[in-house]
């Protein structure tokens, strides 16, 4: 495979920035705020002041929100061109495309954080200490991000800022649809999603975003359907199994043996895509209806960004786009 081109498949299509999208990211410098910052009015302030670029960078923005929406697919763009040796600047580019997409939202409950470093880090290990995959370099089964919200992003977006260098920290993808569809004739596995569609399960919040809420009851808990109709998909297993083990009662052995078989049927999907992302490369997922992981790796030196965002329910940008929700449904 050629260093920047990404093998697709039917839920995955792949996108190279073209020279003239690149140069426009970059008459950007300095014009924008810093990370962590509100870009909800970046956009007019910037086309305000007459810095050039902004407008056309929009027809860029709604190209990755027609191909997330209207086709219910994930996205690869390569080749942004976004300065990885800064990564501060890539977090900027990557907030202000994220804002003309959809309204980033923060990963901490008590105060504005959209941009979250995915870099190992040590971890406490203390035995109630619940870690999440952004901390650590161990394989991230599948699953969809922020289950233990209220109301999980529409969106997700990856910026690789470093790949891994070993061979591991591949991403993975599988369309909801796509496993759906491959266990359709299964009468078992029709009965599984069944039960995850009528049990509420508790889904246990992971420690670092527990204490950086200030809810520093390490046992909080959210609970969700696992498969509902919006979002198609809120599942993450490590979740719901500390969930569990607080709320011991509604571990039925049916609803934990529909939770190991779910887990067994997406790890073993022949619809999963794999990919080692490439440098300077941003994959969009649509978290109602796609579940994403990635392999284990030994280079500590990998680093992504992450952000997530919730589409706006009356869209602008693109008129057939308006009122879409990314649901698969
Ligand atoms: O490391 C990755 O590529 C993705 C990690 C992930 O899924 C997460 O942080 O939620
Ligand atoms: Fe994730």
């Amino acid at each position: 495979m050629e260093p920047n081109r990404v093998r697709v498949g039917p839920e995955l299509s792949s996108l190279r920035c073209s020279d003239k999208w690149r140069a426009l990211f970059h008459q950007l410098l300095n014009h924008l705020p810093v990370c962590n910052e509100d870009f909800s009015n970046t956009t007019s302030l910037l086309t305000a002041r007459g810095v050039s670029g902004v407008e056309e960078l929009r027809n860029f923005a709604t190209l990755i929100l027609d191909s997330v929406t209207r086709q219910g697919k994930g996205l690869i763009v390569t080749d942004l061109g976004w300065p990885t040796h800064d990564p501060d600047v890539c977090g900027q580019f990557l907030l202000f495309l994220t804002s003309m997409i959809a309204e980033p939202t923060s990963h901490v409950g008590n105060s504005y954080r959209p941009l979250w470093d995915i870099r190992p880090r040590d971890v406490m290990s203390s035995p109630d200490y619940l870690p999440t995959y952004s901390e650590h370099s161990l394989p991230a089964p599948l699953h969809t991000d922020n289950q233990f919200a209220t109301q999980p992003e529409d969106l997700l977006l990856l910026y690789v800022v470093r790949p891994a260098n070993c061979g591991g920290g591949r991403n993975r993808l599988l369309s909801m649809r796509a496993l759906e569809e491959e266990i359709r004739i299964d009468e078992k596995a029709q009965a599984m999603l069944d039960i995850l569609t009528h049990s509420s399960v508790p889904f246990r919040v992971p420690t670092v975003f527990a204490s950086a809420s200030g809810n520093l009851g390490p046992h909080q808990v959210q609970w969700g359907h696992v498969i509902s109709r919006c979002p198609r998909i809120r599942y993450r297993l490590d979740t719901i199994r500390a969930g569990l083990a607080l709320h011991p009662a509604m571990g039925n052995e049916r609803l934990l043996a529909a939770l190991s078989n779910f887990a067994d049927c997406a790890e073993h999907s022949a619809n999963i895509f794999e990919a080692a992302l490439p440098q300077d490369s941003l994959c969009i997922i649509n978290n109602h209806c796609v579940l994403h992981g990635r392999t284990g790796f030994t280079d500590r030196s990998r680093h992504l960004l992450r952000a997530r965002a919730r589409l706006r329910r009356v869209v602008t940008l693109h008129p057939e786009a308006a009122g879409l929700t990314l649901c698969c449904s």
